[in-house]
């Protein structure tokens, strides 16, 4: 079952703590090539699908068709004159070096370091936030796969004790992400709460497909992973972050990240300790906010681990596969467990998969 895989790639930040138990804080050891698999977490299943009644494929065809139907009723959507989607701006075409011969994560696939040219596009500002997603789903009476499967993955941290309480199924690899009823992008954290207080904050629990759906009913498309990574890093060469080498300059935070010992204790440094408000840190060099940290962001490319050292011209990832790519970490991550907070680092969820840190951003390649 397609969905069962959603546990094994959740855990993107997971397995880099138990693969790379042991490294020291400031410079994570190479993990063993067997990589997740290797830590045993192949394992992790999810039974939720089942419960729920709901054949994944089938489903994932439904959802497929949704979004060819609602990308038709756009205009209509945006007839009140109020812009409801993000601000873009225009990122010139260019060659950069993509991924790194120095990776955080090896098991991840970051290197070997490229030559990619991208064409120009057009790039979403900022994450897609719950006001914006809310305007679409009003105009198209869309149904997201999380209110579909009936659940979503949501950190233990974020839940209170009364749903907690009604939780029996964990995970033992990782007891800190549970399976919880009813929680989809308008309860983030289950039944018992609500996105009122964080219009502005970046929509979660949404699939790729979901993703996607929104995306084409706002006349644009997700970024290939090439685009994300060329527009993370704003223009700068071979650095790790969007800002720079340094991951707070000055004693600044340029990003919503996991400050303190994960999963126990989040400081909240930074101002955070879930989302923040979207473009709440200083944008890169492009003009992009939150290109890292905040939300994970679906990309449109299939995963794969090997790359070729070729000269690439907008390569677009595999044909196929079961994963899809997501990019920039989330307010979840910790040097300790989860160095995905990079320009190139990287992760994989199936693509029915949806969490309390995975979110999404647009691009186009026509200016909206
Ligand atoms: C969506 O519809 C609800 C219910 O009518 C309304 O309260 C909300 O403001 C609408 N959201 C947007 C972004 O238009
Ligand atoms: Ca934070
Ligand atoms: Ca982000």
């Amino acid at each position: 079952m397609a969905r069962s895989l959603a546990l094994f790639v959740i855990f993107g930040c997971v397995i880099a703590v138990l693969c790379l138990h042991g490294s020291s804080e400031s410079e994570p050891a190479p993990a063993s090539p067997a990589g997740a698999a290797g830590c045993g977490c192949e394992k992790l299943k999810r039974a939720a699908a089942a419960a729920a009644g709901v054949d994944p494929v089938e489903h994932g065809t439904e959802t497929r068709e949704a979004a060819v139907k609602y990308s038709r009723g756009a205009n209509e959507a945006e007839g009140d004159g109020k812009k409801v989607t993000s601000e873009m701006v225009l990122i010139f075409g260019g060659e950069f070096l993509m991924g790194t011969d120095n990776p955080g994560i090896p098991p991840d696939g970051e290197g070997p370091q490229r030559l990619v040219h991208v064409d120009s596009f057009y790039m979403d500002v900022q994450e897609v936030t719950n006001r914006q997603f809310q305007s679409f789903v009003n105009a198209t009476g869309y149904v997201t796969e999380a209110e579909t499967f009936g659940d979503s993955f949501v950190f233990e941290g974020l839940l209170s004790e009364t749903v907690k309480s009604q939780i029996t199924q964990a995970v033992a690899a990782a007891p800190w992400w549970l399976p919880v009823k009813g929680a989809n992008w308008r309860h983030p954290e289950g039944p018992d709460s609500d996105i009122m207080d964080r219009l502005d904050h970046p929509v979660l629990h949404v699939s790729w497909a979901d993703a996607v759906a929104y995306c084409s009913w706002a006349k644009k498309r997700l970024p290939s992973e090439a685009e994300w990574e060329y527009a993370c890093r704003g223009g700068l060469k071979d650095r790790l972050y969007p800002w720079g080498n340094k991951l707070n300059p000055k004693g600044q935070h340029y990003a919503n990240l996991w400050q303190g010992d994960f999963p126990n204790h989040n400081s909240g440094e930074d101002g955070y300790v879930k989302t923040s408000p979207v473009m709440s840190f200083p944008a890169n060099g492009f003009g992009l906010y939150d290109m890292v940290g905040n939300a994970w962001e679906w990309t449109s490319d299939w995963w794969t681990v090997h790359h070729t050292t070729d000269r690439q011209h907008n390569p677009k990832g595999p044909l196929s596969g079961t994963d899809k790519v997501k990019k920039g970490g989330s307010y979840m991550c910790h040097k300790s467990y989860c160095y995905r907070y990079r320009c190139a680092a990287r992760s994989q969820n199936t693509p029915d998969s949806s969490a309390s840190n995975l979110g999404f951003r647009c691009a186009s390649h026509e200016q909206q």
